[in-house]
């Protein structure tokens, strides 16, 4: 039973370890920075058009890494903007971290930071407090909502907060990843946790699709080295068990029934491929770009 598991992210040490390890055995930094590169400018042109001033949200910012990304794009498109970029992150740790990359980087005087230590809910709540018609241009939610209670109203309140010319940007696992194959066929042992939820774009089409909101979607392929799970013992393969099942221990903590059947399901062709005797998830990524 999925009761008796803890969450990986009920231990933020514990997840960023992990963390780490799955960035360094995938590409799913390298695809985003591809889609950074390859598709916002166009986009960032077409929002900025006659605008001196662009009003951003970063929700689940992190440590900032892809935000200033973003923002270099920015700086190329629209050069001499001012950007007022508003940073939604409930861990002070990677604000911490996000203020030190900034004070780091060099030309960044054009943005104007608003620090926000509170979740995408609290925004909420603290945005409607303010009673804040203010209209924003450009809102990215990255790797993000699956740590909050109700996708869909996140997706509709910040989805409300769009300008004219506004856009969403939301970047999830694709509903065809090795990931939606796991959680759909695991969900009611993987995915009864509170604090996060198994969600992939998928989920987000079908929503957006019954409510008649116009969106955009990319599929972002990425690739995760997952052939050190099937060693026993693994150090790092129960690491990567661990960020896949979310799971603290799933090795030591699931029943030896779930332990094999996850196992077979994570190297079956559904969610992997064999390259030159490697097991290879896939980890596609979905993205939704959304019209106001
Ligand atoms: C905590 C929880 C989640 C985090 C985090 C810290 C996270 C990234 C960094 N720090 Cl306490 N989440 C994250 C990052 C990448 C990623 C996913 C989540 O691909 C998606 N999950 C499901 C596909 C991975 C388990």
């Amino acid at each position: 039973m999925a009761s008796s598991f803890r969450s990986l992210v009920e231990d933020e040490n514990r997840y960023l370890k992990s963390f780490r390890l799955f960035l360094e055995r995938s590409s799913e930094h390298q695809c985003m920075q591809d889609f950074i590169q390859g598709v916002l400018p166009e986009i960032f042109t077409k929002i900025g058009n006659g605008k001196s001033s662009l009003n951003v949200i970063g929700v689940g910012s992190g440590a900032g890494e892809m935000d200033l990304q973003m923002f270099s794009q920015v700086r190329l498109k629209l050069p001499g903007i001012t950007v007022n970029n508003e940073v939604v992150e409930p861990s002070g740790d990677m604000l911490f971290k996000y203020k030190v990359l900034v004070s780091k980087t060099p030309n960044l005087e054009y943005i104007h930071f608003t620090w926000n230590k509170m979740t995408a809910s609290e925004f909420e709540n603290h945005w409607k407090e303010r009673n804040l018609d203010k209209k924003i241009d450009f809102i990215h939610m990255i790797q993000m909502l699956y740590y909050v209670k109700d996708p869909e109203a996140t997706v509709s309140f910040f989805r409300s907060l769009l300008s004219e010319n506004g856009r969403l940007v939301i970047i999830l696992v694709s509903g065809q990843s090795g990931w939606g194959k796991l959680w759909r066929t695991y969900r009611a042992e993987l995915c009864n946790t509170e604090i996060s939820q198994c969600v992939t774009t998928g989920d987000i089409k079908t929503f957006l699709d019954a409510k008649g909101i116009p969106y955009t979607n990319y599929e972002l392929p990425s690739k995760m080295d997952i052939t050190e799970c099937f060693t026993e013992g693994d150090e790092k393969g129960e690491l990567l068990l661990d960020f896949l099942t979310e799971v603290i221990d799933f090795s030591k903590n699931a029943s030896p029934e779930l332990k094999a059947g996850v196992k077979a399901l994570l190297r079956h062709p559904d969610c992997s491929s064999e390259e030159d005797g490697r097991v290879i998830f896939n980890n596609n990524l979905g993205v939704l770009v959304l019209d106001p």
